[in-house]
């Protein structure tokens, strides 16, 4: 790696080549909020906000202070700032208007789980799975770190707010940061700015979210969560879930904490719409880990007969689910808290995901993509044939040939794209409705080359968090670390459990008994492969196939027989009128082979020793019953 890349002392990545051509010119530089007298703090901050905000200033030293107000004059500005600061790369205005190409330092390219902790007085409120920092240790370590990281520096203070507004489980945080690039996408993730002061009122409820790229060095690199607090500071990274607090900290984090304290529950998991030609609408929860194809099912667009016929689907999130039980009908509702998306962009073309590739059209930022010479962008998968050249996503030149010889990639495998929810063509109309939606199945899912089913149903609601709980899915390059092993992942919250796993479990559990009809549980995987190691099923649309089944069997209208695993199709309940997908075909995939079974519970096991004298009881029952039906 060039060490100039590599030791680079400040916080935000820049960018070295030139304006691509056919991009517009550079702007008038005394124009722009952030250099050229920061933003005044507005009336409505009440007294607990600025307290705490001249703490971290005090502590930070910045030069400046901005007060984001959220406003689209504003999010234009910070963009021009942020091109004449080299964190932006301003992209092709005529083909993607408003689009704008950042690259984040090369060390610095995705979530580092083992940098992420949980701190707590007491080790047991962490758990078993997650990192932990004694809460005074972590203060002091911490404030060492912030000491004087924002000397001339500007701290952008970026109010927002996560769920629908006039929602109850709605949460305000208020997130100081030093990157720019962290404050125009919280902008575009949440709804961020003088709409939360507004929600806020004289409260003291908000998340205090501290962040600072520091020198985005991974020795100095610490997301830590305070839960008992309702706090979270960030050091050292300005990537995705590391760096824009209000997604996978608040969100998932401190949220599934508040949430076992409350009564509800928040998840790893996408939203959507299904509506049947009947008209009848029913919507889905789905948790796959992190890469494994949330935004993709969120997204979906039904094969041609299926439109036909009159089945639309809609997107109420792709990410995140907060959940709850109604009190007057006893059924499952769920809000997205997030107003944004932050998607992966390796493998999206417009023919597996044409309403991300639409969202991504406009108003979009592209973090660690190829740069084409006409200020388009590209990545890995999203043309069949690869550009004659491009500028790759470090910011060096790359063409097929060099990417033969080396292996060098033109996008990074975890590069992405941010846009607003509003950009979705198939946006959900309750997306925003503050009532939520009702959820009448919720599947999980991960990425199995081998042993697991394409689908199949649980007995009932114990038997589907087992089926959560046990979740494995091969690694992704979502976080940093190996990838492509097996790990457990349960309910696809290992790394965004806040609070200790068994509690986690039990809370699940517990929730059934608030419910008078509880959603179906289901488990799918879209990644199993044959002997050549090819996919089997062909994914993406066509997944509608086994999201009509989901649909029908949770209305009690579809038949399954009764196996090892669970309830399942047979081959002929999954329609392939119109693939190259055989019945036998469907059978291989549908295939639970005992002995690989066996190998499967043992690598539970993995899970199951980290609990030890912890795992609540019903998953040692589901266990044995599983063992006994082998
Ligand atoms: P996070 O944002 O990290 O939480 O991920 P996600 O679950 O939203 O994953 P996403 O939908 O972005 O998919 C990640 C990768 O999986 C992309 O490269 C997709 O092309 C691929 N993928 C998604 N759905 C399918 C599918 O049905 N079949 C196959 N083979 N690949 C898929
Ligand atoms: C994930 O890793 O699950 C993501 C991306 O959704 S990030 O926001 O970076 O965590
Ligand atoms: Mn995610």
């Amino acid at each position: 790696m060039d060490p100039a890349v590599r030791d680079r002392p400040l916080a935000e990545t820049r960018t070295t080549q030139p304006t691509p051509a056919g991009a517009a010119a550079v702007p008038d530089p005394q124009s722009g909020p952030a250099r050229h007298g920061a933003a005044p703090r507005p009336a409505a901050v009440n007294d607990f906000v600025k307290l705490w905000v001249d703490e971290c200033a005090a502590l930070c030293q910045p030069d400046k202070l901005y007060w984001c107000d959220g406003s689209l004059d504003e999010r234009q500005a910070l963009f021009e700032q942020g091109v004449r600061d080299g964190i932006f790369t301003r992209l092709n205005q005529e083909k993607l208007p408003g689009c704008f190409l950042h690259r984040s330092n090369p060390n610095d390219v995705a979530r580092s789980e083992h940098l992420t902790f949980i701190c707590t007085p007491d080790q047991d409120l962490a758990g078993a799975t997650n990192n932990w920092m004694e809460t005074k240790q972590a203060h002091h370590k911490l404030r060492g770190l912030f000491h004087g990281c924002m000397k001339g520096r500007t701290m952008y203070v970026v109010p927002f707010v996560m769920g629908p507004i006039g929602c109850p489980l709605a949460k305000v945080g208020v997130q100081l940061t030093d990157s720019l690039y962290v404050a125009v996408s919280m902008g575009l993730m949440t709804r961020m700015g003088d709409v939360a002061w507004r929600q806020l009122g004289a409260d003291d409820e908000f998340t205090r979210c501290l962040h600072s790229v520091g020198d985005v060095n991974p020795e100095r690199r610490y997301i830590c969560h305070f839960p008992l607090d309702n706090a979270i500071w960030s050091f050292g990274s300005g990537y995705g879930g590391n760096a824009l607090l209000g997604k996978k900290c608040l969100a998932l984090r401190i949220a599934s904490f508040l949430g076992k304290q409350q009564g509800w529950m928040a998840e790893h998991m996408l939203l959507m719409g299904a509506q049947q030609p009947n008209g009848q609408k029913s919507y889905i929860a789905a948790a796959f880990p992190s890469a494994c194809g949330k935004t993709n099912f969120a997204m979906l667009i039904p094969p041609q007969q299926y439109r036909d016929a009159g089945w639309k689907i809609t997107t109420v999130g792709d990410d995140i689910a907060w959940m709850w039980v109604d009190d007057k009908t006893g059924k499952v509702r769920a809000i997205n808290p997030e107003a944004g998306y932050f998607g992966v962009v390796p493998g999206t073309n417009d023919e597996t995901n044409p309403n991300a590739m639409e969202c991504m059209k406009r108003d979009a930022i592209f973090t660690n993509v190829a740069l084409l010479p006409d200020g388009d962008v590209w990545w890995e998968g999203k043309t069949k044939d690869p550009p004659p050249e491009a500028i790759d996503w470090q910011g060096q030149k790359w063409t097929p040939a060099i990417a033969r010889e080396t292996g060098r990639k033109a996008a990074h495998p975890n590069s992405r794209f941010t846009a607003p929810a509003t950009n979705n063509p198939v946006l959900d109309p309750a997306w925003d409705d503050p009532d939520g939606v009702p959820v009448s199945a919720i599947v999980f899912g991960g990425r199995r080359s081998r042993t697991i089913p394409l689908v199949f149903q649980a007995f009932n609601w114990v038997h589907g968090v087992y089926l959560g709980a046990t979740l494995g899915s091969e690694t992704t390059a979502a976080a940093t670390g190996a990838q492509g092993v097996v790990r457990r992942d349960p309910m696809a919250m290992l790394p965004f459990i806040g609070y200790n796993i068994r509690d986690y479990l039990v809370h699940w559990f517990r929730m059934r008994k608030r419910m008078t009809d509880c959603p179906r549980i289901f488990h799918v995987n879209w990644f199993r492969k044959d002997d050549q190691g090819r996919f089997v099923w062909p994914g993406f649309g066509e997944n509608m196939r086994v999201l009509k089944w989901i649909i029908d069997r949770s209305q009690g209208k579809a038949y399954a027989r009764e196996t090892l695993v669970g309830w399942m199709p047979r081959p002929e309940d999954i329609d392939l009128n119109g693939i190259n997908v055989s019945r036998h075909d469907v059978e291989a995939i549908q295939t639970v082979n005992a002995e690989e079974f066996k190998s499967e519970i043992l690598s539970q096991e993995e899970l199951f020793l980290k609990l030890a004298g912890d795992l609540p009881k019903e998953m040692v029952f589901q266990r044995e019953l599983l063992i006994a039906r082998l």
